[in-house]
């Protein structure tokens, strides 16, 4: 053997006897692994049993233990963040960072800041991200990370002396060529300027080390607006294949935060009637539809910190519907903009009876493996997170390539590139998700597309 170890070695070396993939027992002895990490489970089984055809077809990919490398995370810091508050009392909360996979560049994904943050969680969504992040065809591997601090009615210097101490950990294990996270629930601008800041004087450098910065400090233009704004070209692309589009369509989002904000403005730019909004208190149904003023208000709203909704529905003449979900309200698509499994088999079959025929996920893992079904045996048009809301971190990753040319890009050109990508991870769901009678199954598809980018890059580099 020459002293380089090349491609061919590599693979003469992995033993290709014929076995197949056994969800069942890998999740059996995860469960084991992993007592009570439902979400977690939940995300795993989803993809294995999307890509065990494929799987099999490979005999590559058992020998080489894709699987196991790829459900285990490579590595999760867990830290306490002890914190003063404005009455000088201390506060102890946890803080994560679960890196999972970048075989396909640096570890990529959002900080999550809510009190029911927990592993699980954390593990669910770093997993998912791995097949979001190589949908986007840009170089970003899969990670997560949060806390479950509660900002609900904190103030601002108390959410800022969190963020400090968070980043006092956290600023060990990231960087802009290891690990670049950004925000999700709980974790917006605000956030990450206090983020940033923390990194900044302890790695004393201006880097691209987080994404979703202020525009004066290295953000990109669209990148609040980028997973509604995607969420919505991808729901687009799903109506085209019906030779339909948004104009005239009735639409029901859930949430009010900064996912709902997006999909709420493109949405109704786009002709659609945004008729519903929700928060944990209830929802709210408009039916005159929320788009101008009142949109900007949802951002008001999430601002405040009081995490309800009620206040939109004295103020706009709307009707507020405590503690009920915004899937009773007849609509022709849905936009789940809140959190994981927010949306249920029944919740599911009331849509699906009301006329619903588009449900686009826009947070991850909104819909329930029940809920799914029903959309999927009522043939109508479903598309996973993993794929419909990519548009966040793909402009992200628009973000990470400015700052490292140093320039920027007019919104025109971002929201192009991003309205592209789009489009291209519609036609790769296509392309894996298509069933003989026509029907797209946008889970299978997504999940394909995304392991088989990740699963080669893995082959091609060895056991590391
Ligand atoms: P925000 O914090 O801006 O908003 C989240 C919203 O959902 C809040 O209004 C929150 O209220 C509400 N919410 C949480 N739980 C419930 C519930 N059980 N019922 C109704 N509303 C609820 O977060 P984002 O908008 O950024 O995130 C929303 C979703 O989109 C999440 O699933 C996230 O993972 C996903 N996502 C976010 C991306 C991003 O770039 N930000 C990118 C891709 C996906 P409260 O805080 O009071 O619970
Ligand atoms: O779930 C997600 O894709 C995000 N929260 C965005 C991640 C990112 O790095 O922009």
């Amino acid at each position: 053997m020459g002293a380089k170890f090349g491609l061919k070695d590599t693979f003469a070396n992995y033993k290709l006897t014929q076995v197949f993939m056994n969800v069942e027992k890998i999740l059996i002895e995860l469960e084991k692994k992993h007592p009570g990490e439902v979400e977690y489970i939940q995300a795993v089984k989803e993809v294995l049993e999307s890509i065990e055809e494929v799987y099999n077809q490979n005999p590559h990919f058992e020998s080489a233990g894709i699987i196991e490398r790829l459900v285990e995370p490579d590595r999760i810091l867990t830290f306490k963040v002890p914190w003063v508050d404005d009455h000088g009392q201390v506060h102890v909360n946890l803080g994560y960072r679960v890196q999972y996979n970048n075989a396909i560049g640096p570890y990529k994904g959002g900080l999550r800041f809510h009190p029911s943050v927990n592993l699980s969680i954390l593990k669910f969504l770093g997993f998912e991200q791995i097949f979001k992040n190589a949908l986007t065809t840009l170089p970003m591997g899969g990670a997560k990370g949060g806390s479950d601090f509660n900002a609900k009615g904190r103030s601002d210097g108390e959410i800022m002396r969190f963020c400090h101490s968070f980043m006092l950990e956290l600023w060990k294990m990231i960087g802009p060529e290891t690990d670049v996270p950004a925000g999700d629930i709980g974790v917006g601008a605000r956030e990450i300027g206090y983020l940033y800041g923390m990194y900044r004087k302890l790695a004393g450098e201006n880097t691209g080390v987080l994404t979703g910065k202020g525009r004066a400090w290295g953000g990109s233009l669209v990148r609040p607006e980028a997973t509604g704004f995607g969420n919505v070209y991808f729901a687009n692309e799903m109506l085209k294949t019906k030779g339909e589009t948004l104009e005239g369509k009735r639409v029901c989002i859930s949430g009010f935060g900064n996912v709902a904000w997006g999909a709420a403005t493109k949405a109704s730019q786009l002709g659609a009637k945004v008729v519903t909004i929700s928060g944990p208190d209830g929802y709210v149904y408009d039916p005159d539809g929320i788009s101008g003023e009142k949109v900007d208000y949802m951002l008001e709203l999430r601002a405040s910190n009081n995490d309800v909704v009620e206040p939109y529905a004295a103020k706009f003449g709307a009707t507020f519907h405590a503690g009920k979900r915004p899937w009773e309200v007849p609509c022709d698509i849905a936009l789940p903009c809140a959190t994981q499994n927010e949306l249920n088999k029944q919740d599911a079959e009331t849509l699906v009876k009301n006329g619903c025929w588009c449900v686009c996920e826009a947070a991850n893992m909104p819909s329930t493996p029940e809920a799914i079904a029903v959309f999927q045996d009522a043939k109508i048009l479903f598309a996973p997170g993993k794929a419909a809301n990519a548009g966040g971190v793909a402009t992200s990753g628009l973000e990470m390539t400015q700052n490292s040319m140093k320039i920027s890009w007019t919104r025109e050109e971002v929201d192009a590139k991003l309205h592209q990508i789009m489009i291209n991870i519609h036609e790769q769901c296509q392309l894996h998700g298509k069933r003989p009678d026509g029907y797209v199954d946008y889970v299978k598809g997504a999940n394909i597309s995304g392991f088989l980018k990740v699963a080669s890059a893995m082959l091609d580099q060895g056991v590391v």
